[in-house]
């Protein structure tokens, strides 16, 4: 048997931080309208889509740090791009900047969320790992902030039923960490969508920055090959406001194997025919994760934040 779903991920390239959302809209229906002319079932857009990375800089004033997020979703800005969706049949995933009153206070996340091709809003996360620091970091002329301008999410790595199979999700750094996958893949993933802004520069020591393409890459199969899934990514890519972050983005198969990969850093479609049976045999042999996974030896994954170190 074989659930086939044509998928896309739309990578965009820089936005500006003086571009105004329905600028940033207007790109985003471009993208769907092209996905629909593919005949493309979902989109994955990438993360913090409607902004430019904010937390490249330091920003003070808390009234312009909220300037980037967003209070609704969709809201008025954004309910252009919901609309189109409906209307063209798309689902698709895009990332956000979420400012929400939550148990009597304001609180800030890095959001993400899958809505439906009728334009329902399946499910939402919030983006577990945080990278970058919450001081800026001396003599570095870009920063990243997330810690200080976003909590990490609290709402575990929930999965949906939807596009005929079950579909997670994450964000950004998350893809780097084996847990982001293992939970999802434990409540039968088939498909990790995932956006993402990563600057080449992340440490500015050159011999680790100048493998970020490849560490991107690395995570990515290795999460869709140990978890048995389909991972579709979407860069947010190009030189914006000076940061040069890395396009590459793909889809890759449960096999490990990359179907598709974007071969620029502007705004660009990638697609793929996904079938959501490829796993399966890898789940009833190498993964078979209930007969194979022993659980009672791995309880320092769970209990433990940081090494400790034998005497
Ligand atoms: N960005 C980056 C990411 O995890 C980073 C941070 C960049 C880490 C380069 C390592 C190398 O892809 C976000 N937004 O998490």
């Amino acid at each position: 048997m074989t659930r086939l779903i044509n998928l896309a991920c739309a990578q965009m390239g820089p936005i500006a931080r003086s571009d105004s959302r329905p600028a940033v809209v207007r790109r985003q229906i471009e993208l769907l309208r092209e996905a629909k002319g593919r005949g493309v079932e979902f989109v994955v857009f990438p993360e913090l889509a409607f902004t430019t990375f904010f937390p490249r800089w330091l920003i003070d004033d808390q009234t312009e740090i909220d300037g980037f997020f967003e209070r609704e979703m969709p809201g008025p800005e954004t309910h252009p791009l919901f609309d189109e969706a409906k209307r063209l049949g798309i689902g698709f995933y895009i990332g956000y900047a979420e400012l929400v009153a939550e148990d009597g206070r304001m609180r800030r996340f890095n959001t993400s969320i899958i809505v439906s091709a009728d334009g329902e809003l399946v499910g939402k996360y919030r983006k577990v790992h945080l990278p970058g620091h919450a001081e800026p970091v001396e003599g570095r002329t870009s920063q990243h902030l997330e810690k200080r301008y976003f909590e990490p999410g609290n709402l575990g790595f929930p999965v949906w039923r939807t596009l005929g199979g079950i579909t997670g999700m994450c964000i950004c750094n998350d893809r780097r960490w084996p847990e982001t996958y293992r939970v999802m893949a434990l409540q039968g993933a088939e498909l990790v969508c995932v956006g993402y802004n990563t600057p080449d520069d992340h440490t500015g020591v050159f011999d680790f920055d100048q493998l970020t393409g490849f560490h991107h890459q690395l995570s990515l199969q290795a999460g869709a090959y140990q978890n048995a899934t389909w991972v579709a990514a979407a860069a947010k890519a190009g030189c914006e406001e000076g940061s040069n972050m890395i396009g590459l983005s793909m889809i890759v198969a449960p096999s490990g194997q990359i179907v598709a990969m974007a071969s620029t850093t502007a705004d660009e479609l990638i697609t793929a025919r996904c079938d959501l049976d490829m796993g399966t045999l890898y789940k009833r042999t190498i993964f078979d994760f209930s007969r194979h996974r022993e659980p009672s030896q791995y309880k320092l994954i769970v209990e433990r934040k940081g090494a400790i170190l034998p005497d």
